[in-house]
């Protein structure tokens, strides 16, 4: 299938909270995504003030060279640089002169060659704040179909074809919500609506879901996905793992895609290669072929394995429940020795599954050829790390507390539950959940042959 039959508008957002990426990051982000036959660069990190708390003001000089200095990265390699502003939570609908400040950050990128315009109403109350717009307008919806259309009709004058894609404050559900129709209902058909799908983050994106937010609205829904970010309630897990449950023809009814990306831009490389993978062929997109690739290209051949292994414990978001496939196996092929075969063979394996586990941990801390990719990573190896300890610790414990070996048992209980009491100091979510499972089980074990 050829690259232009997909998706037209192939795109990563810096749209999440939190610390938002260098200008270095940023310059190498967009190579990256060039490289990867991604189309457009949406700048929108929520953190940077004069995008949004202070949206009314010029952005300072020296953020303005960078920003000239990305505009012209972007550009330069064929791709759009998306320019987005999130006036809404001071914006008073009603006011010529706001609606004039808001005009004039755009025209200032537009003279710089941005032809590509976001304007964002995510995240701010559902109903009207000022007097002023409680008078004029009947709801939220009216004054952001108001503002948009004086937007887009004054963008209109300024000579060259420009794009416009606004984000609804009601961004998820399924597109028959009155807010959203409303804003469908009366925008002009060119005008985009970013859509998360169902929900803020989707597990799945569906076709069927496509086409009717299409006939609910009027508009073929924009995608802002919100994975692979991992901000606010989200902050603990690491999404590492490949883009998962996006329908194969989404394309057909999607007038575009944006994946919200990581504050970690390294870590952010590896979801978004496979994601750039289903962008391109999403028919053919196999995600774990895809992740395989990601990890080698972004972690280096050298590393490549271990990364890997380390990376199948980090796989829980809500793409994906099974957190920890291999281990899982690993313990349950082990239960089965255990009980049912040979209990020393079953011991010693897993006491090197462990051992192996530890050491996997050292080679990603000590030494990477991707400093960066480690540096990001390291809270979450770190855990990794201490969970191998808790392995270690559990094993050596049903070895001799169910061969009697009393005091022996009794130091490996001791350390095991030092290692557990170190672990979960830990916030990160790393093979948690099957690690737990596993030692409850031991101790149950080891309880009854006591
Ligand atoms: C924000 C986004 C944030 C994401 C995940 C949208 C349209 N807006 O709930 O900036 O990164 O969720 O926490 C959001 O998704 N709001």
């Amino acid at each position: 299938m050829s690259k232009l039959a997909c998706f037209a508008v192939r795109g990563v957002i810096e749209g999440f909270y939190g610390t938002p990426w260098t200008h270095a990051e940023r310059l190498d982000m967009i190579d990256f995504l060039h490289r990867h036959d991604y189309n457009a660069y949406f700048y929108s990190p929520k953190d940077d003030v004069y995008l949004r708390e202070r949206w009314m003001e010029p952005h300072p000089e020296a953020a303005m060279r960078q920003l000239d200095e990305l505009i012209a990265s972007a550009l330069g390699r064929g791709m759009q640089f998306v320019y987005c502003l999130s006036p809404g939570l001071s914006m008073e609908y009603a006011s010529p002169a706001h609606t004039e400040l808001l005009l004039k950050k755009y025209r200032t990128m537009y003279d710089k060659g941005v032809r590509y315009f976001s304007l964002l109403f995510d995240d701010i109350p559902m109903h009207l704040l000022h007097e002023r717009d409680v008078a004029q307008f009947a709801h939220l919806a009216d004054a952001h179909v108001q503002t948009t259309r004086r937007v887009w009709e004054s963008m209109q004058e300024w000579g060259e074809p420009v794009k416009l894609v606004v984000c609804p404050t009601q961004y998820n559900g399924i597109g028959k919500e009155p807010y959203i129709q409303h804003l469908g209902r009366h925008l002009p058909e060119e005008i985009d609506l970013f859509w998360t799908g169902r929900f803020v983050c989707s597990p799945y994106l569906t076709d069927g879901d496509a086409v009717r937010f299409g006939e609910y609205t009027g508009h073929k829904p924009f995608y802002w996905d919100n994975y692979p970010v991992n901000d606010l309630a989200m902050a603990s897990e690491l999404h590492i793992g490949p883009l998962r449950h996006r329908d194969p023809d989404l394309w057909q009814h999607a007038a575009g895609y944006v994946a919200n990306a990581m504050s970690l831009p390294e870590c952010s490389k590896i979801p978004l290669m496979t994601t750039a993978a289903y962008l391109r062929d999403p028919q053919g997109y196999d995600p774990d072929a895809a992740w395989k690739q990601a990890v080698e290209e972004v972690a280096g051949k050298d590393d490549a394995e271990a990364f890997f292994t380390f990376a199948d414990n980090v796989q829980s978001s809500f793409l994906c429940e099974g957190e920890s496939p291999r281990l899982l196996e690993a313990f349950l092929a082990f239960r089965f020795q255990f009980l049912q075969g040979d209990r020393n063979k079953a011991v010693s394996e897993l006491t090197l599954l462990f051992r192996e586990m530890e050491q996997t941990a050292h080679q990603l801390l000590g030494g990477m050829s991707n400093l960066k990719l480690a540096k990001e990573a390291r809270p979450w190896i770190e855990k990794y790390r201490h969970w191998a300890k808790v392995g270690q610790s559990a094993v050596a414990l049903i070895d001799h507390g169910t061969s009697g070996k009393i005091p022996q048992a009794a130091y490996h209980l001791l350390r095991l539950k030092q290692w557990i009491k170190r672990t979960e100091r830990l916030p990160q979510k790393v093979c948690g959940q099957v690690m737990q499972l596993f030692v409850d089980a031991i101790l149950q074990e080891v309880r009854k042959s006591n």
